[in-house]
C-alpha cells in the first residue's frame, strides 16, 4: 500500500546543500562525517523526494574558485536538475564564514567590506538566477557586535538599508525574476544580532525604496530560542503578505540554535505552525534549515532529512483532523462571540460611532463570566496528537 506519509514534489519541500552535507563539527568538535560532494548531495535529495535545494554561493562554488571552475560546476549541477528533476528553490549568500566578514558584511564598520560584500552578494545573486532561484535569503550572521560602543546601531540600520536599496536596484536593472526574504535571528555567532527577530524585520522593510520586493524567511530555532512564539511571528508576516520563504526545523527554547530535525521538540507548537501554514494557503518552499546530530554518520543523515519531510506530512494530516473534529469546532464556535451590531460601530471610525461606543450599556461583570473552555479545548487537542481521536 502506497505510503500515505511519502514526500512528492507537490509538497515543496526543499534542503539547503550545507544541512545535508553538515560535517558534524561544532565549536567543541571535529567533523564526525566525510564531506559531501554538492552534486552528490543534489541527486541524494531528489532521490528522498525534495522537490528543491538551495545553497549558498560557497555551498557549490568554493571562495576564490576559478570562473572555469565555476562554470564546470554549475553545469554538473544543472544536469543533475535536469537528470532528477529538483529545481533550485532559493539560494542565498555566505557573508559570514571568511574572516574578512568578522565584524559584519553590510554593517561593517569598514566600507571596503561593506563594499566586499555588495560584490560578492551580486555575483551570489547571478548564480542563483542561473540556477534558477526566485528567492533569495539574505541572513545576517555576523551584522552584530559584542562592543556595543563600537557599532553604531543606527549607522548599521542605515548601512542595512543601503545596501538591501542597492541590491533591490540591482535586481530590478538585471530584470531579474527574484524577490528578497530576510531572515532574523537574536544572537550567535555575534553576541547580538541586529534585526533580530521577524517583527524587526517587517518594520525594517517598510523602510526600503523597493520594499515591494523584500519579504522575511522566518526560521523556527530563532524565535524560539528567544523565548518567542514562532507561530505568532509566521502570522503577522502572512497577515502582512511577506511570508516569502520559512526555515523550519526543531529547537529547545533558551538554548543555542539547535537547527534540530523538524518536529524533535514541542510537537504541539510543531502541529499548530503546520496547521497555519496550510490554512493560510502559502505556496513557497517548506525549506528545512536543519542537521542531523553530530552523533549520526553519512547514512543517518538522510534519516534526519526523511524525517523532516515524514513529520510535517503526518502534522499536516492531524492539522485536517482538528479541523475536522466536531467537538473542537463547536468549542471554537462557541468562544468566539460576534455581534454585529457593535461590530458595525467599532469596524471603522465615525463621530456617530464613537458617540454609539461611549454610550454602549456594556456589562463589564456578565462579559468576564462568560464561560471559555480552554481545558477541554487543549485536552481535545493533545488527544488528536496522541492519536486517540
Ligand atoms: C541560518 O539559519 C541561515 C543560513 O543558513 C542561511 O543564510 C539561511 C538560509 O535559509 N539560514
Ligand atoms: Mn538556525
Ligand atoms: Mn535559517
Amino acid at each position: 500500500m502506497a505510503d500515505a506519509y511519502a514526500p512528492k514534489p507537490q509538497h515543496k519541500f526543499t534542503f539547503g546543500l550545507w544541512t545535508t552535507a553538515n560535517p558534524g563539527r561544532d565549536p567543541f568538535g571535529e567533523a564526525t562525517r566525510p564531506a559531501l560532494d554538492p552534486i552528490a548531495n543534489i541527486r541524494k535529495m531528489a532521490e528522498i523526494g525534495a522537490w528543491g535545494f538551495n545553497f549558498h554561493d560557497n555551498d557549490l562554488i568554493p571562495f576564490g574558485e576559478s570562473a572555469s571552475e565555476r562554470d564546470k560546476i554549475v553545469k554538473n549541477a544543472k544536469k543533475a536538475m535536469k537528470d532528477t528533476g529538483i529545481v533550485c528553490s532559493m539560494a542565498t549568500t555566505n557573508l559570514f564564514s571568511h574572516p574578512v566578514f568578522k565584524d559584519g558584511a553590510f554593517t561593517s564598520n569598514d566600507a571596503a567590506v561593506r563594499a566586499f560584500a555588495l560584490q560578492k552578494t551580486m555575483h551570489a545573486i547571478d548564480l542563483g538566477v542561473e540556477l534558477g532561484a526566485k528567492i533569495y535569503v539574505f541572513w545576517g550572521g555576523r551584522e552584530g557586535a559584542e562592543v556595543d560602543l563600537a557599532k553604531d546601531p543606527i549607522e548599521c540600520m542605515k548601512r542595512m538599508r543601503e545596501a538591501m536599496n542597492f541590491l533591490t536596484q540591482y535586481v530590478k536593472d538585471q530584470k531579474y525574476d527574484l524577490t528578497f526574504a530576510l531572515e532574523a535571528k537574536p544572537n550567535e555567532p555575534r553576541g547580538d544580532i541586529f534585526l533580530a527577530t521577524t517583527g524587526n524585520m517587517l518594520a525594517f522593510i517598510e523602510t526600503l525604496e523597493h520594499r515591494e520586493m523584500v519579504g522575511v524567511n522566518p526560521e523556527y530555532a530563532h524565535e524560539t530560542m528567544a523565548g518567542l512564539n514562532f507561530t505568532h511571528h509566521v502570522a503577522q508576516a502572512i497577515e502582512a503578505g511577506k511570508l516569502f520563504h520559512i526555515d523550519l526545523n526543531g529547537q529547545k527554547m533558551g538554548r543555542f540554535d539547535q537547527d534540530l530535525r523538524f518536529g524533535s521538540e514541542d510537537l504541539k507548537g510543531t502541529l499548530m505552525l503546520v496547521r497555519l501554514i496550510e490554512r493560510s494557503g502559502y505556496a513557497g518552499p517548506r525549506h528545512f534549515d536543519a542537521h542531523a546530530y553530530r552523533t549520526e554518520d553519512a547514512e543517518g543523515v538522510w534519516d534526519f532529512a526523511r524525517g523532516c519531510m515524514r513529520t510535517y506530512l503526518v502534522l499536516k494530516e492531524k492539522a485536517r483532523r482538528i479541523d475536522e473534529d466536531k467537538e473542537i469546532a463547536a468549542i471554537l464556535k462557541e468562544i468566539n462571540r460576534g455581534d454585529a451590531k457593535l461590530e458595525k460601530l467599532s469596524r471603522s471610525y465615525s463621530s456617530e460611532n464613537a458617540k454609539k461606543l461611549k454610550d454602549a450599556k456594556l456589562d463589564a461583570d456578565a462579559l468576564a463570566g462568560r464561560k471559555l473552555p480552554y481545558e477541554r479545548l487543549d485536552q481535545l487537542l493533545n488527544e488528536v496528537i496522541l492519536g486517540v481521536r
